[in-house]
């Protein structure tokens, strides 16, 4: 049994998700783990057995016009790891979270392991700005072990901020309990959508990569020749000029803007076909949530989505901004019932076989082992 402290964005999101998910799993299997976050996260929403919550407290100092939000956060970090005598912290994303562990660590009497995971937009996006590029670096170089989400974003990352330090690609993973193929034939009736109709579906922060609008032309194409409707669920910067776009195009009563949800499993068991169309995405956990519902997906040539999908056979992969190929491929799977079966069969056994939780779960095990391991032999 070891003690892990984990620290994360506990807000709705792909990497709170992992964090939050993780910890439940390593509870389960009868691990100690804190949770050191600035709000409970969302998906802690009951009580769990062996996992415990540290909120973040911030003072409000009139001095300060920025209150400094890293600074409290590595305090608590170095507090809980001496008081709970935690053996790693496993922080989820470089910038600014493995930046504060190691402050904390140096901070901590009690010798703890800095473990850091990589989601993808401190690399992909901060990694281009030159001023955050050496922090980010150091948070990397001086983490005990470095995990990233995918075999794109480990690449990403040696090319783009320079990193000479090893780093293990771990996949996201499924909570099955959650994620599984259902019948939404309930909730269809429930949101008026006819039987006959197809549905597809997009889940993001609707922040400008996600590209919402090529989700929108894509449907768009689709929809003047199957009856289908299309499900955005999210909500970001981007959501409004959406709106609009969806207005201009007459498609008011096909697009359906569900907002931010928190059971989206349920929502996706009654979609046909999930869309991800980003330019950027390290790995797109949204597809592999739509798959293990048996819903396939279409992403884009970029990152770590074609390790996710597999061309032709769970899902269908199209380059970047090509609405027409993408709208072609879902009518060739929308129009062909067998066809339908098929990849929906076929993505459920591809998440258990390359996604289960528990094989990713084990392989964080035995990260921290070997981390604990090399500790001890240094
Ligand atoms: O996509 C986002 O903007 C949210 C971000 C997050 O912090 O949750 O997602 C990143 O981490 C997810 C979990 O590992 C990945 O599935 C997403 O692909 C990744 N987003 C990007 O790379 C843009």
């Amino acid at each position: 049994m070891k003690k892990i402290g984990i620290t994360c964005y506990p807000t709705i999101g792909g990497s709170g998700v992992i964090a939050t998910e993780l910890g439940k799993k390593l509870a389960e299997k009868g691990h100690e783990i804190h949770f050191i976050t600035s709000s409970m996260p969302f998906r802690l929403e009951k009580v769990f057995v062996n996992v415990y919550y540290h909120q973040v407290e911030m003072s409000h100092y009139p001095v300060f016009q920025y209150p400094p939000y890293d600074l409290a956060l590595a305090a608590k970090m170095a507090e809980v790891i001496d008081r709970e005598k935690l053996d790693i912290l496993h922080v989820h994303y470089a910038m600014p979270h493995a930046i504060c562990g190691i402050l904390a660590r140096d901070m901590a009497k009690h010798p703890v392991k800095i473990v850091t995971t990589l989601h993808g937009t401190d690399i992909t996006i901060l990694g281009i700005d030159n001023t955050l590029k050496p922090v980010i670096r150091h948070g990397i170089e001086r983490s005990d072990a470095v995990t990233a989400v995918s075999e794109s974003l480990r690449r990403q990352t040696v090319e783009m901020v320079d990193i000479k330090k090893e780093i293990d690609v771990i996949y996201n993973f499924i909570n099955e309990k959650e994620y599984y193929p259902q019948k939404g034939i309930e909730l269809r009736h429930q949101f008026r959508i006819n039987p006959a109709d197809k549905i597809m579906i997009h889940v993001s922060n609707f922040r400008k990569v996600k590209r919402v609008q090529d989700i929108i032309d894509t449907f768009k194409i689709v929809n003047e020749q199957l009856p289908s409707k299309l499900l955005l669920i999210g909500d970001g910067p981007e959501y409004s000029n959406m709106v609009q776009h969806v207005n201009e195009l007459g498609l008011k009563a096909e697009v359906r803007f569900l907002g931010k949800q928190n059971n989206v499993s349920d929502i996706l068991a009654m979609a046909d076909l999930m869309l991800l169309l980003s330019e950027k995405e390290s790995f797109g956990l949204v597809l592999l949530e739509a798959m293990a519902c048996g819903v396939p997906g279409i992403g884009t040539n970029v990152g770590g989505i074609p390790e996710v999908v597999t061309h032709q056979k769970t899902g269908f992969i199209v380059e970047l901004g090509d609405v027409k190929q993408a709208a072609a491929y879902a009518i060739e799977l929308l129009s062909d019932s067998d066809k339908q079966q098929q990849f929906s069969e076929a993505v459920t056994e591809h998440v258990r076989t390359y996604f289960a939780s528990e094989k990713i779960v084990n392989q964080y095990e035995a990260l921290y082992d070997r981390v604990l391991k090399e500790g001890k032999r240094g």
